[in-house]
């Protein structure tokens, strides 16, 4: 029935790299599949800057999304504002205001304005509110409910405070932190800092706070006092 010449077979190579064998008329499969969130942490939070303040919320799925459904009123996020929603071919932006790139993903980017304290702990309840669907045209029915983000947005140190002539430095993060690992948290080390050394400040000498974990403030005793030539070149953060 199929014959070479007329069913437009050209080679095992064309048929395995899809071109349709058939011709025009021939076999197609329609994508009838609604799209679904991905099945690991599908919505979370992203400080794209690392200003310690949350910028962006980022929503995996199963598939490709059609863009040209999402606006700013597609999702909700409880407690920020959100100024945009698009797809985002890689899921990652660099600044805190962008947008994601609009080329149909599996990745949309929620931008939300960020808030004026540092917030890399928080969690904000997503919530779908609008249409959504793949670039087949099936509708994403789920999402319906306050769903949590999860935490993807890295500590930040905020700052590093001295003062001429003492030895000891407050630093302060967007968030409390710990020592440790993810799965094992322990208390902060000197090993977990670095610090360029100065004209009379070598290196970091101990902690000087009493808690060393799950603390947004710490500080630190430099092996000597600090010098206004340290404070100008090293504590940079
Ligand atoms: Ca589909
Ligand atoms: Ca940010
Ligand atoms: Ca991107
Ligand atoms: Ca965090």
């Amino acid at each position: 029935m199929f014959k070479g010449k007329s069913c437009g077979v050209k080679s095992l190579q064309d048929f395995f790299l899809g071109t349709n064998p058939f011709g025009v008329g021939g076999v197609t499969v329609a994508d009838k599949i609604a799209p679904k969130l991905a099945s690991t942490d599908p919505i979370q939070t992203v400080d794209a800057d690392g200003n310690g303040k949350i910028d962006h919320i980022r929503i995996e799925f199963t598939e490709a999304i059609d863009n040209n459904y999402l606006s700013a009123t597609t999702f909700s996020v409880a407690g920020y504002t959100v100024t945009a929603a698009a797809t985002d071919t890689d899921g990652a932006v660099a600044t805190a205001t962008a947008k994601g790139d609009g080329t149909n993903s599996k990745y949309v980017l929620l931008t939300v304005a960020e808030k004026t304290t540092p917030d890399t702990d928080a969690t904000p309840n997503v919530q779908r509110v609008g249409t959504v669907k793949d670039v087949n045209g099936n509708e994403f029915t789920g999402l319906t409910a306050a769903t949590a983000s999860v935490d993807k947005a890295a500590p930040v140190l905020l700052s590093a405070v001295g003062a001429n002539g003492s030895d000891e430095v407050t630093l302060t993060f967007s968030e409390p932190v710990y020592g440790g690992t993810a799965s094992a948290l322990a208390d902060l080390a000197t090993s977990d800092f670095t610090f360029t050394a100065g004209a009379t400040v070598a290196t970091i000498d101990s902690i000087v706070s009493t808690t060393k974990q799950g603390v947004t403030s710490l500080v630190i005793k430099m092996s000597a006092a600090l010098a206004t030539e340290d404070l100008d070149a090293d504590l940079h953060y």
